[in-house]
């Protein structure tokens, strides 16, 4: 294998796209022939994190395992994107000082909360509004939007990158930085 390890790392609020990115960049690096893997949030929170809620402490705990988790895949030598809310800058941080810097990509899904609410996949936004989930992210929990990450992704005249175009973003820059 002659690949260079890294974490992709995409923090931003539930329904901003942070799985359809991370499935995106997964396909475009299976199809260049490179080794990657998905940590998602969610899915690791019926796992590994199953003894975890939603506290601003089993957040922390949250991001920490897969934090740690993500260092053991980019040593491996694999491109390891992990894919959670990751509300707490100094959760991110971190991580980021687990790895060498230049190693952690931190990724911005800088999507408006009224277009996350509007998506609203599984319906977890209304519940949240309704009272019926309470310290819901956007909602009535805090996200602290990254101060320096290397990608942001945002909408362009109102409209949504697609999910390739999205990928295209996080790909080009793996390949200036020569992971590619
Ligand atoms: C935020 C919640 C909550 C609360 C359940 N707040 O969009 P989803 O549904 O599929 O993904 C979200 C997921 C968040 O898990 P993470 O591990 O990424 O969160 S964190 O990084 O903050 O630890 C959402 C669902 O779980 N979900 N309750 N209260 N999201």
């Amino acid at each position: 294998l002659n690949q260079k390890g890294c974490v992709v790392w995409i923090t931003g609020l539930s329904g901003s796209g942070k799985s359809t990115l991370a499935f995106s960049v997964n396909k475009e690096l299976y199809s260049r022939g490179k080794l990657s893997y998905i940590l998602d949030g969610d899915n690791l929170r019926h796992g590994l994190n199953k003894n975890l809620c939603f506290s601003a402490e089993d957040r922390t705990e949250n991001i920490r395992r897969v934090g740690e988790v993500a260092k053991l895949f980019a040593d491996a030598g694999l491109i390891c994107i992990a894919s959670l809310i990751s509300p707490y800058r100094k959760d991110r941080d971190a991580c980021r000082a687990m790895l060498p810097d230049s190693n952690f990509i931190e990724v911005f899904m800088n999507m408006p909360l009224e277009l996350c609410e509007a998506r609203d996949p599984k319906g977890l936004y209304k519940l949240a509004r309704a009272g019926k989930i309470k310290g819901f992210t956007g909602i009535d929990d805090p996200y602290e939007p990254p101060l320096n990450c290397e990608i942001e992704i945002k909408q362009k005249d109102g409209v949504c990158p697609t999910p390739n175009a999205m990928a295209g973003q996080v790909v080009s820059y793996l390949e200036e930085e020569g992971y590619l």
